[in-house]
């Protein structure tokens, strides 16, 4: 039989057994931070908790979490459960305000990383005989040099072009016969475009068949544009720097939620409010524990990304559990006239429909002490040489599909065709006036 599995030993284990491996390095985590990195042995004092109290699984809510403001408080390696010495690799990822945070990984970290991102590009149907163009940034953002890792543990051929320069990267994708694309899908929606407007035609003159999109929230919608721009099957990739960059979540042909390397990271979904843990299939906070990383381990760290995780076996026959698609993150949601508003039920209207491209953007405001919510789309070239009656049937029905999907009124505004910025890496969709 064809080998489906990166790593069949771990990707099918049975549950039982994983959970009995998680146990195990579950209290060695807890053990290792507790004697190295003082902010958890005070967190762990304070809760009244010894790493004696952590048998396994079962004992995780005893944990204290971890925020991203605890790492910003121990700028720049406060939270490093090793010497700097064996640190080999330091990424950090942007933030709006403040300081960005620090992750550090040692040689094993950098390995084991690599292992995550195979097993997701492995899932893809990548191998040695593939060529694969990282189009994602390269540097302090890990979804370069993640990709890259990944590619090159299964021997892949790669090419490291980062982010940006859409002409050149066109130009080698079509030259050197690129076979899998790395980027955000914001950017891969405009490489797919910008292929499309130099004529050129997927199957004929470039030769994609996937890719591992990712870094960015992204609907099924968007997906389908994708995959029929590029002609290819686009998979979803989810990480985040603190943890271990792409590949902590990973689809396999099924494209039915992401598994979840549990053999290195334990996921838990709680409620954002109350903190507590939420049974499975239902919506909440993904939280995540490391339990094989050296460098900065964390303790039930809050992403405050939004999903579900699903314990359901999945018709690929892995055995680690799925997270469903990132629907926004906490600090992401816009509340209008007291209605939470997520970019991406408004991406699922939008992208798709006939007549508009999928750029979009969403500015809110406050006029006259009330919140406005303008929808920023922009028209196909077709539609812009269309009648105005046309034009503003369109927005209209725009109009009436957001009020059903997220029920309030929006202002629609049809935009002339690339007037939206484009963007390279992670995509801005949302401009909070009241905020500036
Ligand atoms: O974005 C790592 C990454 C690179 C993932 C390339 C996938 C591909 P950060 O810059 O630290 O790391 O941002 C992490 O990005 O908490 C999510 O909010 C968001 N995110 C990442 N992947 C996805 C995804 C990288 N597949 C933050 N869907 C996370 C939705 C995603 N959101």
């Amino acid at each position: 039989m064809e080998q489906v599995y990166w790593n069949p030993t771990m990707e099918t284990m049975p549950r039982e057994q994983l959970r009995a491996l998680q146990n195990e390095r579950l209290r060695d985590v807890v053990r290792r931070v507790y004697e190295h990195v003082p902010f958890y042995r005070n967190k762990m004092q304070q809760l009244g908790i010894t790493p004696n109290d952590i048998h396994g699984v079962e004992d995780l809510h005893l944990l204290p979490f971890t925020e991203k403001q605890d790492l910003r408080n121990n700028y720049p390696f406060g939270l490093f459960a090793v010497p700097q010495s064996e640190i080999v690799r330091i990424h950090a990822s942007s933030g709006t305000t403040g300081k960005p945070s620090v992750a550090g990984y040692t040689s094993g970290d950098v390995d084991r990383w690599a292992e995550l991102m195979a097993r997701a590009m492995y899932c893809a149907n990548v191998g040695k005989s593939d060529i694969v163009q990282v189009a994602y940034g390269y540097g302090l953002f890990t979804g370069g040099l993640g990709a890259h890792q990944g590619a090159g543990k299964l021997g892949a051929t790669v090419i490291p072009m980062s982010s940006g320069n859409t002409q050149r990267q066109i130009m080698m994708m079509r030259e050197m016969g690129a076979t899998m694309l790395c980027c955000t899908p914001s950017y891969a929606t405009h490489l797919g475009e910008t292929i499309r407007e130099m004529g050129l035609e997927p199957g004929k003159d470039i030769h994609l068949k996937a890719g591992c999109f990712g870094a960015e929230p992204w609907t099924e919608e968007m997906r389908k544009q994708i995959e029929e721009l590029l002609g290819i099957n686009a998979y979803d990739v989810y990480g985040l720097t603190e943890i271990a960059g792409p590949g902590v979540g990973f689809e396999c042909v099924a494209k039915h939620g992401m598994h979840v390397s549990e053999d290195h990271v334990i996921p838990e979904i709680i409620d954002p409010v109350t903190e507590q843990p939420l049974p499975y299939r239902t919506p909440g906070e993904l939280v995540f524990t490391t339990i094989t990383k050296e460098g900065m381990p964390m303790l039930r760290y809050r992403t405050h990304d939004i999903c579900t995780l699903d314990d359901t076996p999945c018709e690929c026959g892995r055995t680690l559990v799925r997270m469903g698609r990132i629907t926004g993150r906490t600090d992401d949601m816009i509340v209008v006239r007291g209605v939470n508003v997520f970019p991406t039920q408004i991406e699922s209207v939008l992208v798709g429909l006939e007549g508009v491209a999928p750029h979009y953007l969403l500015v809110v405001d406050r006029v006259h002490s009330a919140d406005t919510l303008e929808v920023q789309v922009e028209m196909t070239e077709d539609m812009v040489s269309d009648t105005v009656s046309h034009i503003q049937g369109l927005a209209r029905t725009i109009h009436e599909r957001i009020k059903s999907v997220v029920g309030i009124s929006t202002d629609v505004k049809l935009v002339a065709p690339k007037s939206i910025p484009r963007s390279e890496g992670k995509a801005k969709r949302v401009i909070d006036k009241r905020k500036l």
